[in-house]
């Protein structure tokens, strides 16, 4: 924070309101992007996004980071000079396994209507000098708040798990060392970081398959699905005869359905009501 400013209760109690809109878009955009998740889940079987989470930029980090942008604090109209500067007052982290992952991810946001996207950093083409790699995207987004409308920056990071795993310890160890990293450590994280990327690069051939797998399951789960119906619509036209062929003729005896809860049930119903019929 400013060595010669330091905000009065009056001005704490601002902020705090200021904040307040920022702490609603975090709450909706995280339901939003869980929206994403679970949405790609049940028509893939597959998502880009493995978590979310957020966060409102603490008072002191975002007092430091527009200082640190040229805005006077404590004058005029500061705090709408912060929020002009300071554009990860939200800030969520939106954590992929693969490199790939986050590029869908990406791209879903960049389609959305509800989103806009003002700037995108890109850090994993070219890495901080620290080692970090992410990317950053600002988006502006309307939040309702009371009665008006306001329109506030938040900042997604995408990361992949190893992105994340790395930052994470690195992000510590800097608050640890109040920032200033012994030159051996930082050179030790500089390779840690790059060894991450590799492990990303190398986990990124794996996803195309990874995914075949799911969608092949998929396919397996749509064709039985369509399987039970017909059983199914010849159970409720009571022509129990052909149903009961039909079932052993698809499914025999040795069939399992318990990782579809949904077909496990239809198949728990009409199996042994059909296999209870002589
Ligand atoms: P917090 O939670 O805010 O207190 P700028 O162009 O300067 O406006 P940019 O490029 O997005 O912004 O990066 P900036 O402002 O340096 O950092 C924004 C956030 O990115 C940081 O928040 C971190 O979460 C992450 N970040 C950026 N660089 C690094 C890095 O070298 N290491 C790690 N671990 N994280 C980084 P704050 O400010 O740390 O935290």
């Amino acid at each position: 924070m400013s060595k010669n400013y330091m905000p009065s209760k009056g001005d704490f109690e601002k902020l705090a309101r200021m904040k307040a809109p920022y702490q609603q878009t975090i709450d909706e955009l995280k339901v939003k992007l869980k929206g994403i998740k679970y949405g790609c889940l049940q028509e893939n079987g597959y998502t880009p996004i493995e978590f979310v989470v957020g966060r409102v930029k603490s008072t002191e980090s975002m007092l430091k980071k527009a200082e640190s942008k040229g805005v006077q604090l404590g004058a005029g109209n500061w705090i709408d000079e912060v929020e002009k500067q300071v554009k990860d007052i939200a800030g969520l982290r939106l954590v992929s396994r693969y490199i790939e992952d986050l590029r869908e991810a990406q791209e879903i946001l960049s389609q959305r209507e509800d989103i806009v996207v003002e700037e995108v950093k890109d850090y994993i083409t070219i890495p901080k000098d620290s080692g970090y790699r992410s990317i950053h995207m600002i988006v502006r987004y309307p939040t309702y708040h009371g009665a008006a409308k306001k329109e506030v920056f938040c900042e997604i990071q995408l990361r992949t798990l190893a992105m994340n795993f790395w930052a994470t310890n690195e992000h510590e160890l800097r608050y640890k060392y109040d920032q200033k990293l012994p030159d051996d450590m930082r050179a030790e994280l500089r390779k840690a970081a790059d060894s991450a990327h590799e492990l990303d690069l190398q986990m990124d051939q794996f996803r195309r398959e990874i995914r075949e797998a799911h969608e092949l399951n998929k396919q397996i789960a749509l064709s039985n699905e369509v399987k039970l119906e017909e059983i199914f619509s010849l159970y409720v036209k009571k022509d129990y005869k052909r149903a009961q062929e039909l079932y052993r003729h698809y499914f025999g005896e040795g069939h399992d359905f318990t990782h579809d809860p949904k077909l496990k049930m239809i198949d728990d119903l009409l199996g042994s009501r059909l296999k209870l019929m002589k």
